[in-house]
């Protein structure tokens, strides 16, 4: 049986995981889940029921970052770098971690757009959503999950922009983090962005243009003033995305 790559389809760190094994052609088994739903099902395989999860076997490997390292050395014209490596853990915090807070922030009080983005099939924007049983559990769960608080919204927000600025200097300098050649930093930045930069090569893309986003949400994105790296990740998944299963 083929290891089995279990994600929720908006999931920006099951992306990244994704990725990974695509560009490296590992050959696996995609297994979305819905949020809210997948608590009681991977609670039968792990502890702390986040994703992604590659399953092999008994072997159980959780987390991005892990996932990526099974497969680095096949993934990248070289392998990856401590410093490469550094880089990828503080874009999770920054970025990664901190869209959940700010993105959550925005949708939690609208349950047709949480409806949507939480459908396993690709939903169409004309179709009537399907708001998920136990809604006002999934927010609450999902606000300490995330920790949505005014003051941890704020502080995710600056963290993002500061660093989203940072990326998009470095990048102004030169196509790859690295210099040479597509790498780990390219990759997590570009994953962790996907749903800003909506990339026709994004699989999660569907989901996000079924949706209406409320207002604020865009005055937010166009006040971090992150267009051009996100056109430098529209460019990595134009040439580099090319496995998606
Ligand atoms: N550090 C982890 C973060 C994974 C994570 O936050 N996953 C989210 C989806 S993007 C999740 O599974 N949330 C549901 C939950 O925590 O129950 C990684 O790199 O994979």
């Amino acid at each position: 049986m083929k290891p089995v790559l279990y994600t929720f389809p908006i999931s920006h760190f099951s992306e990244k995981a994704r990725w990974g094994l695509d560009i490296a052609t590992y050959d696996y088994e995609l297994h979305p889940l819905v949020p809210g739903q997948h608590v009681t099902f991977l609670k039968q395989i792990v502890p702390d029921t986040y994703v992604p999860i590659l399953k092999d076997g008994d072997t159980i490997i959780q987390g991005s970052g892990v996932i990526l390292d099974l497969v680095d050395s096949k993934a990248f014209a070289s392998p990856s770098t401590t410093e490469e490596k550094e880089w990828e853990s503080r874009i999770d915090h920054e970025i990664g971690k901190n869209l959940q807070t700010i993105l959550y922030s925005f949708i939690l009080d609208y349950p047709t757009i949480v409806g949507k983005l939480f459908q396993a099939d690709p939903p169409k924007k004309e179709e009537q959503t399907i708001i998920p049983e136990h809604y006002d559990l999934i927010a609450m769960v999902s606000r300490r999950r995330y920790k949505i608080t005014p003051k941890n919204v704020e502080a995710a927000k600056e963290s993002f922009a500061g660093l989203a600025k940072e990326m998009q200097s470095r990048y102004a300098k030169s196509k790859f983090f690295n210099g040479t050649s597509f790498g780990r930093v390219d990759l997590t930045i570009a994953s962790l962005t996907s749903a800003f930069a909506l990339a026709e090569e994004y699989p999660g893309t569907p989901w996000f243009r079924a949706v209406e986003m409320p207002e604020s949400f865009h005055a937010w994105q166009d006040s971090v003033g992150m267009k051009p790296l996100l056109d430098r990740v529209r460019e990595f998944y134009k040439e580099f995305r090319n496995h998606s299963k």
